[in-house]
């Protein structure tokens, strides 16, 4: 079939709209009609070129919501009609990662993913020319039509809107699953989020959830200050505003240091004050941000020896297929809140707007609706 596609065909060069030619799914796959994307800091971060995975010609997005159109030979778990959210972290429920009881990072597909193609090892789009055109992800939500394997979607109700629930895509569960599952941060802690941006935010409602006593915000944008109140920040501090160093300051701010802190900035040296202003003897510091190319961490070991823990997190530890239609649930109880952080809707020939206002930082979420 034909659909109509945002594709990256260069690095640093804006996406193109177009229509590509999409195949149907084959053995395992399932082809879904995209109601609405959201643009995630991960897809800057390879369509400018500083993912040392990135690929092209391909099309990108990976936080998305949409409906089943077809099915593929031995699927059983889907059928056309059924909602679903695309997971860039599959969940195959056998494999030697998804059966151990610490991580969500199934790796049954993950060397075909990585690749930008199913797990066949072939590409379903092409250009209307015939050249094939990669996946992102395994999902590429930026086109209207997609094609995904089965154990990457999870199956969610049918009442939850699409032009929200699809933050859970990455955003929503990456940032409050960080707190539940990698964190497990218990009622009464202090935290520290640096970065209040689209991830950082939900770090914060996922902390407000678990029953933090103290939630500090470190932003250079003032701009963030207002939403991330709102979502349950207690304290914010601008770097830029304090007089001598940051980490100390923050030691100060939380009697000692934080029991837990979390990166979501994807600057190393951010990194590294998160680490350091976590609480000696026990504190915990969690990456979330994505760090270019190259990049290192660093600090002195004598930081792990006096008991601080370093650690990361992707997907916020989601295991998706089981976790995502929860949080679905959880947002349709009025547990959890999306609406506010969507702050602009565009149409899909709007689509580089969303990577213009994310530089600008003028917005927390940009949604496509299809
Ligand atoms: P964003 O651009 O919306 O937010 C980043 C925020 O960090 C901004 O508000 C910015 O002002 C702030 N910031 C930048 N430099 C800073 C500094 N030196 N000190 C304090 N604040 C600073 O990005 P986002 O969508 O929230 O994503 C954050 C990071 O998380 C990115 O690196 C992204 O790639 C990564 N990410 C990771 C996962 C995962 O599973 N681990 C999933 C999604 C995104
Ligand atoms: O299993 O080796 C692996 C890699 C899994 C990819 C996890 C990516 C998480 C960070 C990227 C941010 C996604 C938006
Ligand atoms: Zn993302
Ligand atoms: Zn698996």
């Amino acid at each position: 079939m034909r659909t109509r596609a945002a594709v990256a065909f260069e690095a640093g060069k804006p996406l193109e709209i177009m229509d590509v030619n999409l195949e149907g799914p084959r053995a395992g796959e399932v082809m879904v009609e995209i109601k609405a994307t959201g643009i995630c800091h991960t897809d800057e971060f390879t369509l400018s070129g500083a993912d040392p995975e990135g690929l092209f010609p391909a099309i990108l997005g990976h936080e998305g919501a949409g409906v089943v159109v077809e099915v593929g030979e031995g699927v059983t778990s889907l059928k056309p009609g059924d909602h679903v959210i695309p997971l860039y972290t599959p969940e195959c429920r056998e494999c030697e990662y998804c059966l151990h009881p610490r991580t969500n990072l199934c790796q049954s597909i993950r060397e075909t993913q990585g690749r930008g193609v199913m797990p066949d090892g072939t590409s379903r789009f092409s250009t209307l020319d015939g050249d094939p055109i990669l996946h992102y992800m395994g999902c590429s939500t930026f086109s209207n039509h997609t094609v995904l394997p089965e154990i990457a979607l999870a199956k969610i109700r049918e009442d939850a809107p699409f032009d929200k629930v699809c933050y859970i895509g990455c955003g929503v569960t990456t940032g409050i699953g960080a707190v539940i599952n990698t964190a497990k941060v218990e009622i009464g802690s202090r935290a520290i989020v640096f970065g209040l941006g689209g991830i950082g935010l939900n770090v914060i409602q996922g902390l407000r959830l678990a029953g933090a006593d103290q939630i500090v915000g470190v932003d250079v944008n003032p701009d963030k200050r207002e939403m991330a109140e709102r979502f349950g920040m207690t304290d914010f501090v601008n770097p830029d505003e304090v007089e001598g160093d940051l980490v100390p300051y923050l030691i100060d701010l939380t009697k000692g240091g934080a029991d837990y802190t979390f990166d979501a900035t994807g600057n190393v040296q951010v990194m590294r004050a998160a680490l350091e202003s976590a609480h000696k003897g026990w504190g915990e510091s969690i990456i979330i941000g994505v760090a270019p190319a190259g990049a290192e961490i660093s600090t002195r070991p004598f930081q792990l020896v006096t008991g601080r823990v370093w650690r990361g997190t992707a997907f916020g530890g989601a295991r998706g297929r089981t976790d995502v239609p929860k949080i679905v649930d959880w947002y349709m109880e009025g547990k959890i809140e999306i609406d506010p952080m969507i702050t602009h809707i565009l149409s899909h020939d709007e689509i580089n707007k969303g990577f213009d206002l994310m530089h600008a930082g003028e917005s927390i979420r940009s949604v496509v609706v299809y």
